[in-house]
């Protein structure tokens, strides 16, 4: 796999070597304070790619100098219009295009997902940052009744804000983010993810060249402790906004409110349930809520990771399921029609392993996959679990790979009661072709998102986020706004 992805990489994807290592603070690649640096892996070979400097927090603290600098009042950032912040925007999503290939190589080599998804996240992002272009000059403020008084409300940015994202879409994670802090006016520290900080450092390239002020946009490389808790404990950084787990998310809640009450957004895991009703087409229903769990190697916040079938189809659903996780191709992300590359590192793929070992003690049937695929790269093979019982770990935690556990249910009602019983609150699907059942289970259910007869469908437009431990606060949309904004009231007495 290693050879092949490597002259694939570098005969038709152009070049995949990383053109940009370093941290990016007040629009220059700088070293880190310390001279350290890390190395970024492919998780396809377990090969390293590239070293990248590894800021802490010498490096934070230098970045949140530019970024507040750029947040004076009076500066350049500051004195632009709405609308040239929209053409700012809107000039990256130009080079994003230019850029396409390279931006999905490097994710691709960094992450392991499949090319074709990479490509997919690059446009999804450009998207994103596109849909949020547009919002700069349509946050209002009101008026306000106020009897002798006249009264408005302004939306102001918040300020410097700390960005701390994962993994598993690293360039999509970033454009969410990007996105409404840009569009409020904000200026950002972004931490990428130590597994993947490869286009988070192509994209601070971008913004440079797409004509962004000095200190808008800082990029430090790094780990949590060091990096991310700096951004999190620091006393100028107005607000963070987290995706990752949630022991992670209550650190960095702890910390924000331990240093200067800096306001959180949180987008933290989810044990999402899919419900298939016997009234369903079987075949729709087994496709869909394979996709739900399977896409991105079940490396997915929104994953559906708990199956709920219906008893009268049951057996077949099960079979069908198994057959369905048997046929999908597995191996080099570069590959044409590969629809799993690997996990994305050596502790995602043990803790995976172990949760199938769990399921199998636990009693779950295994009906399809269950071992590490060969001892190059971090693959697994596609496992599905049937005759999953409510209270096994494999149907409480969040696994965050690519194993289906299907559960057996008879009736709207217990199914909901089951499907709410899980610490997580993330998403949730229902397939049924009676609008009732459909509805009934949508109200009732503890998630951000529902979705009916498809899976999945986050757009821009539609706010994302979680319930219960799955967070707090909403991204994207007109919500995705509100991480960035205070509302200030001004008030006047005519005289
Ligand atoms: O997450 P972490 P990990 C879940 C998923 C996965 C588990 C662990 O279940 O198996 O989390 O993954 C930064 N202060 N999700 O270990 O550690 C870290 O550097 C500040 C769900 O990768 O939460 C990275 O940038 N920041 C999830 C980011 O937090 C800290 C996506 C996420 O890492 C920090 C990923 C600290 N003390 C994992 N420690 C989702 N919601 O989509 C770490 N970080």
């Amino acid at each position: 796999v290693g050879r092949w992805l490597l002259m694939r990489c570098d005969h038709s994807f152009g070049n995949c070597k990383p053109d940009y290592s370093q941290l990016f603070i007040n629009n220059e690649f700088v070293d880190s304070v310390s001279g350290k640096t890390f190395a970024t892996f492919n998780p396809a070979t377990g090969k390293e790619i590239i070293k990248v400097s590894e800021g802490d927090k010498a490096d934070v603290d230098l970045a949140v100098i530019a970024a507040k600098k750029a947040f004076h009042r009076n500066s350049e950032w500051r004195q632009l219009s709405p609308l040239q912040r929209t053409a700012l925007m809107n000039k990256l999503c130009g080079l994003m295009t230019r850029d396409k290939d390279l931006l999905a190589s490097l994710e691709t080599q960094d992450n392991g997902k499949p090319y074709a998804e990479a490509l997919f996240d690059v446009t999804y992002s450009m998207l994103t940052l596109q849909y949020y272009a547009g919002w700069t000059d349509k946050f209002f403020g009101d008026t306000i009744p106020a009897g002798g008084f006249t009264s408005m409300t302004r939306k102001e940015p918040v300020g410097v804000v700390g960005q701390i994202i994962p993994w598993n879409y690293p360039l999509l994670m970033l454009a969410w983010k990007w996105g409404p802090a840009l569009a409020t006016g904000c200026t950002i520290i972004m931490k990428p993810a130590e597994q993947t900080p490869l286009t988070a450092l192509h994209m601070a390239a971008l913004a440079k060249e797409a004509g962004f002020p000095a200190g808008v946009i800082n990029v430090i490389n790094g780990f949590g402790p060091t990096a991310g808790a700096a951004i999190s404990e620091h006393p100028d950084i107005a607000k963070v906004a987290f995706t990752g787990s949630v022991d992670i998310g209550r650190i960095v809640m702890e910390a924000a409110a331990k240093s200067n009450l800096k306001r959180v957004s949180l987008e933290l895991g989810g044990k999402s349930p899919v419900v298939a009703f016997d009234d369903a087409d079987i075949d729709f229903a087994v496709d869909t809520t394979h996709e739900a769990l399977f896409s991105n190697h079940g490396q997915s916040c929104c994953a559906g990771s708990r199956t709920y079938v219906h008893e009268k189809i049951y057996d077949q659903f099960v079979a069908k399921a198994a057959a369905k996780a048997k046929e999908r191709k597995v191996g080099n992300p570069f590959e044409a029609n590969v629809q799993q590359g690997p996990q994305i590192d050596q502790e995602m793929l043990t803790k995976v392993l172990g949760y199938i070992e769990s399921g199998q003690k636990e009693g779950a049937k295994l009906q399809a996959g269950g071992k590490r695929i060969g001892n190059v790269g971090f693959f697994v093979e596609p496992t599905v679990f049937s005759d999953v019982k409510d209270d096994m770990r494999i149907a409480q935690e969040e696994i965050f790979g690519p194993v289906q556990s299907i559960f057996k249910f008879s009736s709207l009602e217990e199914m909901i009661d089951r499907a709410n019983n899980v610490q997580y609150g993330l998403a949730a699907g229902v397939i049924t072709n009676d609008i009732n059942k459909a509805l009934k289970f949508a109200n009732s259910v503890d998630a951000g998102s529902v979705w009916i007869n498809c899976y999945d469908a986050v757009l821009p437009s539609t706010p994302f986020g979680g319930y219960k431990h799955s967070g707090i606060g909403r991204e994207l949309g007109k919500d995705g706004l509100d991480n960035y904004l205070e509302t200030k009231t001004i008030t006047m007495k005519l005289l």
